[in-house]
């Protein structure tokens, strides 16, 4: 039998007609309010503490857009038409764009430096920031990633949304899902106050202990546990091993096709209360579409969109903001 069908925590969700539901069930549904939710950039229950530099980001040159625009002029290719369709090329096709990046000088820095971006990151912030100060960690990881080698971290520009939802939530129990090397973990755990606890989960061990150093360095190692796992195995051992009732906040930043199973898994669980705030990054690219439509479509979720981009680039991303309603409210057939 199928894990959703069964329930990891043995138990059923309500309104729950099979393990297929959401399948039937979104599409209808995310046609009618979701459209307008997305395109609008923060609608209906928009935090009032964002600014509106944050939710209209200035369209900056990034440095990797930059150089390559650069070397198109210096080849002699000067046409304006020819360097605003590439400019559209590199926003459009954000793939390209990461992939430049991931298989082209990654591999090259790793064959020179004889180790990984992410320990090089590491390496960078234990030289350059200042230990004790997260702010100073977030903005050397930040200027790194800019100038030197694309990451996926949040960023600064997402990374000021999250900050005004964690602002305003003020959780004492908050899950992240994905951890990378840290930078939001840092984000997160510097705004919360010392009793508030962030669990944070992570597949790879490397990733992980890379993120341990960067919480030490930072000084937040006291508010922060680092889980090695996969969320599905983590998840249904949140009450007991590590303690938790119910979350006030998670942050979904792991593999995309995971947020909707794993925010199912987590109602399953029961670590969903009214009021439970799932912040979702990442969710216009690489995109989560079926989280999306999900949560757009159930009544059980209040959904707000906070248009952005990606970190370090001018691909258009965003953040989707969904507040769990509880389990009264079952979702359209
Ligand atoms: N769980 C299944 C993947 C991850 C992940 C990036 C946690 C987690 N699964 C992806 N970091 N961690």
């Amino acid at each position: 039998m199928r894990e959703r069908e069964l329930g990891a925590c043995g138990k059923t969700r309500p309104g729950d007609s099979g393990p297929d539901r959401h399948w039937c069930m979104c599409p209808r549904k995310a046609a009618g309010p979701a459209r307008t939710r997305e395109t609008g950039l923060v609608s209906l229950t928009a935090t009032a503490s964002l600014r509106p530099s944050v939710l209209f980001p200035p369209r900056t040159e990034s440095p990797f857009v930059g150089s390559f625009l650069e070397s198109r002029v210096l080849c002699g290719c000067q046409d304006s038409e020819d360097l605003s369709l590439l400019l559209l090329f590199l926003r459009r096709y954000g793939m390209f764009f990461i992939c430049w990046n991931e298989f082209i000088l990654q591999p090259i820095y790793n064959m020179l430096t004889g180790d990984r971006k992410e320990r090089r990151i590491l390496r960078y912030v234990l030289q350059h920031a200042v230990a004790g100060d997260p702010q100073s960690v977030m903005e050397t990881i930040d200027a790194y990633c800019s100038q030197k080698e694309w990451a996926m971290n949040v960023g600064d520009k997402k990374g000021q949304i999250v900050d005004a939802v964690v602002r305003e939530q003020q959780p004492s129990v908050l899950l992240e899902l994905g951890a990378y090397c840290g930078y939001s973990a840092v984000r997160m755990a510097r705004l919360l106050p010392p009793s508030a606890r962030l669990l944070t989960i992570e597949f790879n061990p490397d990733f992980a202990a890379i993120t341990q150093q960067m919480l030490d360095f930072a000084g937040l190692q006291d508010r922060v546990t680092v889980v090695v796992g996969a969320s599905q195995d983590v998840i249904p051992q949140l009450k007991k091993k590590y303690d938790v009732d119910t979350l006030d906040m998670i942050f979904l930043d792991h593999w995309k096709d995971r947020y909707l199973p794993d925010t199912l898994l987590l109602e399953e669980c029961g670590l969903l209360r009214k009021g439970t705030v799932l912040l979702a990054d990442n969710v216009i690219f690489p995109g989560a579409p079926e989280f999306l439509a999900y949560v757009r479509g159930s009544s059980r979720f209040e959904c707000t969109h906070f248009s952005s981009y990606l970190e370090y680039s001018q691909v258009v991303d965003g953040l989707e903001k969904a507040v769990y309603m509880g389990p009264g409210s079952p979702a359209q057939p």
